[in-house]
């Protein structure tokens, strides 16, 4: 039986990889699950540690005022595993380990230690979250676009691993700084728009496979910071953001990555579980039924409004 799944952060430097971990991690807390029996919990220093990225960044944002917006917590330095448990009826059923990444790391050369160990991972993984600058994306010139999004590097990162095996995996999009286009159904359809003709080789090579779904999730991880303008031009084109001084730090759909993580997790564990032990041991204890029905209710938390590509039916959970 297969104990331990993987996930990973895939995305460039700055995109905001950390902002949402510590931010998902919060919401962890928040999802009620003691009556349907499963319970998620940080292990090691994971908690601690996203604990407090998590009040460093509610701080920061809390004091400033209409400011520009430059990095809030410090550049994650290599590859950091965080670890989370999931137990059912309070016995333990999976380890989950989720790394998160520096950004500069995309760009590595190929005999970097930290590429290899990288390379590694997203073969290994069942969840990978790619995480996209939303400003860049729909503001930013192409050239601008790519080179903070890498498209293409994306790509050929996840290619070697996913053609070798044929692992079920999950991509999820999830998109940042993307505050002003959330805010109307027209800014939401220009952000998809943008979305799939600027990252177009990662979608491509999804849905050439069977065995991998990717599901584009914008989301408000900061909730009080915007685009501002585009300054410069050429290789000196910025984006500048800023704090609205009447918005307040409110994470908005951070619980969705997470939702569809762990129930794309589960549901492979669920399947892992079948045969002849679970056959003896759980289903004479309803415990096999139980965890299914737990599970559905889990999933139905997800809102199923979000797009999704290649092969969709990976996300169904019956
Ligand atoms: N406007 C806006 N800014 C964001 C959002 N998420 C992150 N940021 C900004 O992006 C900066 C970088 O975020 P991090 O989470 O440190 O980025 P990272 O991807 O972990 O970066 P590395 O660890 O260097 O690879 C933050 O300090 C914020 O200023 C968002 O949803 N909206
Ligand atoms: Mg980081």
């Amino acid at each position: 039986m297969q104990k331990n799944i993987v996930m990973t952060m895939l995305g460039p430097e700055a995109v905001g990889k950390t902002t949402l971990l510590a931010t998902m991690y919060n919401e962890l807390a928040k999802i009620e699950t003691t009556e349907h029996g499963f319970h998620f919990a940080a292990a090691n220093d994971t908690g601690v540690d996203l604990e407090t990225a998590y009040q460093k960044l509610s701080q920061i944002i809390e004091k400033q005022a209409y400011t520009h917006i430059g990095q809030l917590l410090p550049g994650t330095a290599g590859i950091i595993e965080r670890q989370f448990e999931i137990s059912f009826q309070d016995n333990k059923e999976l380890d989950l380990s989720f790394y998160d990444i520096a950004g500069g790391l995309l760009l590595a050369k190929e005999d970097n230690k930290d590429i290899k160990e990288f390379k590694g991972i997203l073969a290994q993984a069942a969840v990978i979250i790619n995480v996209i600058d939303g400003a860049a994306l729909v503001e930013g010139s192409l050239l601008l676009s790519d080179s903070i999004n890498q498209p293409t590097r994306v790509r050929d990162l996840l290619r070697p691993g996913f053609t070798q095996s044929k692992q079920k995996r999950l991509v999820l999009f999830v998109i940042t700084k993307c505050e002003t286009w959330l805010k109307d159904e027209q800014g939401q359809k220009k952000l998809q728009k943008a979305f799939e003709t600027r990252h177009k080789p990662v979608l491509n090579f999804i849905e050439e496979r069977s065995n991998v779904v990717g599901v584009l999730i914008p989301v408000k991880t900061l909730g009080c910071v915007e685009f501002s303008r585009i300054e410069g031009r050429g290789e000196d084109e910025t984006i500048v953001f800023t704090r609205r001084p009447h918005l307040e730090f409110s994470p908005e759909k951070v619980d969705q990555p997470l939702r569809y993580a762990l129930a794309f997790a589960l549901l492979q564990h669920d399947k892992n579980r079948s045969g002849w032990s679970r056959f003896a041991s759980d289903w004479l204890s309803n415990k096999g039924e139980a965890f299914q029905e737990s599970l559905i209710w889990f999933a139905n938390g997800r809102d199923r409004n979000f797009k999704a590509y290649g092969k969709k039916s990976l996300i169904d959970v019956i």
